[in-house]
Parts: C-alpha cells; structure tokens; sequence
C-alpha cells in the first residue's frame, strides 16, 4: 500500500543526531511499494532519459554511471512519490520546518562493475538557495551494503564553510566560472583520518535524510551483480530563499521567475508538505 506517513514514527533522538552530524540513517519508513513504484520510474527514465541525462562513465568501460534530474516531472510514479509520498513530512519532522516544498529529484544509478566514485562535494552551493531548510532524502532502490554506501563527514554542514561546486565527470567544459566565495574543496580522501565519516548498510525502505551543507562523496560500485540505484529527492523548509550564484548551477532548472530573496515557492518548487485537502 502507498502510504502517505512514514511507516513509523521518527523519534527525537534521530532529529538530534542529524542537527549534530547533518546525516542520519532512517530505518523502515518507506513501505515497498513505493520503492517498486520509483523502481518503475527508473526503468522507463534509463530507457528515456530526460534532458539533463549525465553518463558519468567513458563507453567502453565497465558499469555505468548514470545520471538524470527532474523525473517527477515525465514520470508518474515520481510525481506521485513527490506530491503523495511520505518524503513531505519526513523533511518537516527532520528540519523542524513548517511547510515544505519540493526542489528536485536527482537519480543516482550505479550499475554493477561501475569504477567512478561520486566525488567529495556538499550540494547547497551548487543550488541557487539559501537558508538552513535544504535537506535531501537518499533513497535506495536496490539493498545498499556499507562499502558503496555514500560517507557524510559527520558535522561538516556546521562549519560555515561553502565548498565550489565539481562536477562528477572530470574536464566537465561546462564549469568555466567559480562562485569566489566558495572554497576549493580539499581532497577528503587524504583526510580521512582527520574526520568522522557516516556510512551504512540500507534495506529497501531505509534512507538517509542529510543536510545541504553536508559534504559527502561515495565509491564506485564494484559489485559483480549488485545494483546501486538511488534516487535522492531535495526538499526545503520556509526558511528557503532564491539566491544568485556566480557560474554554474546544478541542476540548471530555469523558467520558475523568482527573483533573489523570494520564497522558494512556485509552480516548478510545489508546496507539498503540510497536505492541503479542499476544491
Ligand atoms: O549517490 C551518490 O553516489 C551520491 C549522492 C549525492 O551526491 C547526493 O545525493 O547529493
């Protein structure tokens, strides 16, 4: 059945520890069907990819990185998880927030063999938003062990600091200006020592709810049969505002017409949380 909760309550000791650390492992809230209904919407998008499809992995090489935005918007199924989905109150218990919109889906496929990590990145600073409600459901498809899991650097969204955007494919021509109030982000492969990083094993209907300034990165899936489809959505509280940024965003949604300062809150970042009933 699809419900529109979460299938248990999330309790306070969970919203504790992502304020701390800006990531937390959520187990048991979603129910299977709509992990086989996103399932679906994966399938038709691989088959049909939207225009904004990255190939994150060189032809010929093994696996496949597969990337794509905004199935919500071509899919059924996506946009029934947006607008009917437990995602809305899950982001509302999580941030403390009042009312949520919905910002974007970001599909994250790792087929099995598939070398390229996802590079150490934090997400807020590729968005044109600011505010302290911008938080992300990862939601896997297929069952995640540990070592292809995504790894948060616990606490790193309190730091203050704001990390340039990369983008996963290296030489991306794309990113030709940098936002100069964003720092290069430092190799937290050679730091790893220095930090503590979050990773889990995830069951169908486990996510990770974490927050926009967390820098993460993940491996590659080297599995021999194991998929890794995720399909992270972005959700943002009140507190959200349209901000400018000096070179490339991702994803490059345009058309929605709202100006620097303005609530998140258009037709294209649909209020979908608390649910509104009535003509
Ligand atoms: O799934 C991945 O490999 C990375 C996920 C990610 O970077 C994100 O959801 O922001």
């Amino acid at each position: 059945m699809l419900h529109r909760e979460p299938l248990r309550a999330i309790d306070d000791q969970e919203v504790a520890d992502f304020a701390r650390d800006g990531a937390v492992l959520l187990k048991g809230l979603f129910d299977l069907d709509w992990i086989e209904l996103l399932a679906e919407a994966v399938e038709a998008d691989k088959a049909a990819p939207g225009p904004m499809v990255r190939y994150n992995t060189p032809p010929g090489d093994a696996g496949e990185f597969f990337v794509d935005f905004q199935l919500w918007q071509r899919w059924e199924g996506a946009r029934h998880f947006a607008f009917e989905g437990p995602g809305g109150a899950i982001a509302a218990r999580m941030m403390g927030a009042a009312s949520i919109n919905y910002y974007h889906d970001h599909l994250l496929v790792k087929e099995p063999g598939t070398a390229e990590k996802t590079p150490w990145h934090h997400d807020q600073p590729y968005y044109p938003v600011d505010g302290g409600m911008v938080g992300s459901i990862w939601l896997p498809l297929d069952p995640v062990p540990r070592n292809v899991c995504v790894e948060y650097v616990a606490g790193s969204h309190r730091w203050g600091r704001w990390f340039a955007p990369q983008f996963f494919k290296s030489g991306n021509p794309d990113l030709q200006v940098q936002d100069p109030r964003f720092e290069t982000i430092p190799d937290f492969d050679a730091q790893r020592e220095q930090h503590e990083l979050l990773s889990w094993d995830l069951a169908l209907g486990d996510c990770i709810f974490f927050h926009g300034l967390t820098v993460h990165g993940a491996p590659g899936n080297l599995s021999v049969q194991g998929r890794r489809r995720a399909y992270a959505t972005r959700w943002l509280g009140e507190d959200a505002r349209y901000a400018t940024r000096i070179g490339q965003i991702s994803p490059p949604i345009e058309g929605h017409g709202l100006k620097p300062g303005d609530a998140m809150d258009c037709e294209m970042f649909p209020r979908v949380w608390p649910v509104t009933t009535g003509p």
